[in-house]
């Protein structure tokens, strides 16, 4: 436990470090029931005078974050590992439903429509940024 402490302790320093150069807006989570995975989704605003990228993402409510890319293949769409996003200098990318999401797996407990959970967004360089997302329902858009 106090080993999380310190975690979240460092997650949190290194959030307000960065947070003017980095930001996240518009930040909220498409639950679905029954343990199904939920879609993450928020703009990333690069307002540093360098490109980063976003190389990963964790949250201490679900066991396993992932980003995930919709793709379109012969009328047919499904999820593929969506790797190393680059964020240019003054730049932003948008996460959003039909295109690059999060993957929120194995939740640690019951999630709450209209509660918010926080979501740490790893960049390269080892710079983390902590949003808190919105939970949604399962029609949101
Ligand atoms: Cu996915």
């Amino acid at each position: 436990m106090a080993r999380l402490a310190v975690l979240i302790a460092s997650a949190l320093f290194a959030a307000s470090a960065w947070a003017a150069d980095l930001t996240v807006s518009g930040a909220w989570i498409r639950h679905l029931p029954a343990g199904v995975p939920a879609g993450g989704f928020f703009t990333v605003h690069n307002l540093s005078k360098q490109d980063t990228a976003l190389v990963g993402a964790s949250s201490p409510d679900y066991g396993m974050v992932m980003i995930h890319k919709t793709i379109e293949e012969g009328g047919v769409s499904r999820m593929v590992e969506g790797g190393k996003i680059v964020l240019p200098a003054g730049g932003k990318v948008a996460f959003r439903p039909g295109g690059y999401h999060l993957m929120l797996m194995h939740a640690k407990h019951e999630i709450k429509v209209g509660t918010k959970i926080p979501v740490t967004l790893e960049f390269a360089g080892g710079q983390k940024v902590t949003a808190l997302f919105e939970v949604r329902g399962a029609t949101a858009r």
